[in-house]
């Protein structure tokens, strides 16, 4: 929803009968390119998204947290003690939130009970991770309230525990990286080894380019099958190579390892070492030339997540080679694969014909319809009220 603070603090009073404290936003995350990169400590380029998510926050005089959200207003909230609050114990969205809270715990930190009421204009299942926006809007709020002086480094590492203790998921670190160090105009370049982030300009408008997203309303999770399968076939690969991560690779290893291992861990590898290169090579284009001379390494690696990572699906492909076919000067899939949205970056005037084309697309193939939309580089989290 796109509820306005001053009616998300009007639904809390509703809600739990008390004002909130104080609003925090946090946003959600298109990647640039650097996909399964960050767990093989690698690197990244993703940027936060003008959509997040807002939540209203009380703190309590007690251990006791509730959580309730906008999209369920008849649902009770969700109430936990923490003093008794576990490691997956809690299932469904509220996982998200109440887990930060145990991952700050579990770092150390002491959080006060609290209420908390959940907004959110980021498309759920959308592939723009909507789940660390929520975990970031929590981390940014719970570290005010707390005064525990959290480094957004270390806010980072904490909603990705969530993610992997309470909600299951075995996902890396860029998705928070992205919604706490995002700037208006910037993509976030995170060396997922070292922690160390730069912003890189990424002047969409200026270029005359837009940046679209197609998503295809192909549901994925990150908490079972593919991605943790593809996790382990890299973490086979590093362990084969005898290298600490598949970071440690370099193209010029690939040779070697073509003839250490089997056909399909060769090519999972392949993958991540291309495209951290290609990460690499990203960044040298955005800052010696621009965006709009990013289409060849986008298109480049949507085949490698195709062909070597098989991380794409038939939707995903078809709304790559349809948004190419009219013109687009690059695309990809975007996130973890397996459904979710790609991006198309596209001169201006070319998007109303890209759009059409993916449209039909979707349309010939008997597709549901994509919902297709553009995105700029927006702030990352903090308070807004
Ligand atoms: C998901 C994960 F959450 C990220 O950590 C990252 O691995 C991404 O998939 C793939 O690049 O968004």
């Amino acid at each position: 929803m796109n509820t306005t603070p001053h009616d998300l603090a009007a639904a809390f009073a509703d809600r739990f009968g008390s004002e909130p404290d104080g609003l925090w936003a946090a946003p959600g995350r298109v990647n640039v390119i650097g996909e399964h990169t960050d767990y093989n400590d690698g690197f990244v380029l993703p940027f936060a998204i003008t959509h997040s998510t807002t939540v209203a926050v009380a703190v309590r005089p007690n251990r006791m947290v509730r959580v309730a959200s906008t999209f369920a207003p008849d649902d009770d909230p969700v109430t936990v003690d923490l003093d008794t609050l576990e490691e997956g114990s809690v299932t469904g969205w509220a996982a998200y939130p109440l887990g930060v809270l145990w991952a700050m715990e579990h770092s150390g930190y002491r959080c006060p009970g609290m209420d908390i009421l959940v907004d959110s204009s980021v498309p759920v299942g959308a592939g723009l991770s909507s789940s660390a926006a929520l975990e970031c809007a929590v981390g940014v709020a719970a570290n005010d309230l707390s005064e525990a002086g959290i480094s957004r480094r270390e806010l980072a590492t904490i909603g990705q525990l969530a993610e992997n203790r309470m909600v299951g998921a075995p996902t890396g670190v860029m998705d928070q990286s992205a919604s706490l160090f995002g700037e208006v105009g910037h993509a976030v370049f995170l060396d997922c080894r070292s922690g160390e982030s730069r912003l890189v300009p990424l002047d969409l408008e200026g270029a005359g380019l837009e940046l679209m997203v197609i998503d295809t309303r192909v549901s994925h999770s990150h908490s079972s099958g593919g991605y943790a399968a593809r996790r382990r076939s890299c973490e086979l690969g590093a362990e084969l190579m005898g290298v600490p991560a598949l970071r440690d690779l370099s193209v010029e290893d690939l040779a070697e390892a073509a003839g250490v291992l089997d056909e399909e861990t060769f090519r999972r590898v392949r993958h991540i070492v291309t495209e951290n290169a290609r990460v690499e090579d990203a960044v040298d284009i955005l800052s010696r030339k621009g965006p709009a001379d990013l289409g060849p390494v986008l298109v480049a690696s949507h085949a490698s997540m195709r062909d070597d990572f098989e991380i794409s699906c038939p939707e995903l492909d078809t709304a790559v080679d349809a948004a190419l076919d009219a013109g687009a000067l690059g695309a990809r899939m975007t996130g973890g694969g397996f459904g979710g949205a790609a991006i198309a970056l596209a001169r201006v005037d070319d998007v109303p014909a890209i759009r059409a084309a993916v449209e039909a697309a979707f349309s010939s193939a008997g597709y549901p319809e994509p919902a297709i939309f553009g995105v700029l580089p927006g702030a990352g989290a903090g308070r807004v009220a």
